[in-house]
């Protein structure tokens, strides 16, 4: 697959916001595909609904804009129908960990053969930022004006916890890891899961004073701290979730055997 046939160039201009940190992602996505020597022919792409839910649609390939919080149900249907495809998911923090909560959980224990691209803006972009299961506690959303009563969702954590074969969360700061664990998702058996923290500036940054896209980067920049130095400065990762930290690295990497060989579709 090739860099640049991967840009869908006759849907532009695209209709995310200045600064949004989707644009990165995107590109991302493109450099670790095109390295990745899977063919075009073969990969499928599906999306929920939301800002997220739009990438398949500026990628060159068959792609399926699916339902809010269902992509994953959509995504194993579609592996389980034709197991010689790859088939990759783009999805958003309320898509995933909200609505599509359950599938996600399921989907990363079954470790069906998919790769999960969440890309987390700690927000309901398209909807006018409402507060979402990842919003770090005490920041402000248009729902939560007085600041976020309740603890975030840990994504990854719950990945590994559920039993996916990969898991990775990166910024949109880190782009090189970010390419390079997009990448490894892609090539692996079973569940992959990398989980990008975003900008979103006209609707988290702007409520959390951090209009500027560039400042709302530069606080992900300074907030992101390697997992591994995490568990030397302490285990209780609910703390630093709660202060607005975001632990960033290679969460797992295991050989389960992935759901289509299990059950017999894929050898
Ligand atoms: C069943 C259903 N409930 C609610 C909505 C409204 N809705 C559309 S997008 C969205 C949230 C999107 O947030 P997220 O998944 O985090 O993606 P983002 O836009 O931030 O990329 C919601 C609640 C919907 N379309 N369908």
């Amino acid at each position: 697959m090739k860099f640049f046939d991967l840009y869908r160039k006759d849907r532009w201009p695209h209709m995310f916001c200045p600064g949004c940190g989707i644009g990165t992602i995107m590109n991302a996505f493109y450099y670790a595909i095109a390295e990745s020597g899977l063919s075009q022919d073969k990969a499928v792409f599906v999306a929920g609904i939301g800002c997220s839910g739009r990438i398949p649609g500026y990628i060159r390939g068959d792609s399926l804009h699916t339902t809010h919080g269902r992509p994953l149900s959509f995504a194993s249907g579609i592996k389980l129908a034709d197991p010689s495809l790859k088939v990759i998911v783009f999805s958003g923090d309320g898509d995933l960990g909200a609505i599509g909560g359950n599938h996600f959980i399921n989907a990363c224990r079954r470790n069906i053969d998919l790769t999960v691209i969440c890309i987390n803006n700690y927000n309901y972009g398209m909807t006018g930022g409402q507060v979402s299961t990842t919003t770090p506690a005490h920041f402000k959303t248009s729902t939560t004006p007085s600041g976020n009563k309740e603890y975030p969702f840990d994504l990854s954590e719950i990945a590994v916890a559920a039993g996916a074969n990969y898991v990775a969360r990166w910024t949109t700061y880190h782009v090189k890891s970010l390419i390079r664990s997009i990448k490894k998702a892609l090539l692996k058996d079973g569940f992959s899961f990398v989980e990008v923290v975003s900008q979103c500036p006209v609707h988290f940054g702007r409520r959390n004073k951090m209009t500027a896209p560039t400042r709302l980067l530069n606080w992900i920049k300074e907030n992101s701290i390697p997992r591994a130095k995490i568990k030397q400065i302490t285990d209780d990762t609910l703390d630093l979730n709660v202060q607005g930290k975001i632990s960033i690295g290679e969460f797992i990497e295991r050989n389960r055997i992935a759901y289509t060989k299990l059950i017999g579709v894929c050898k």
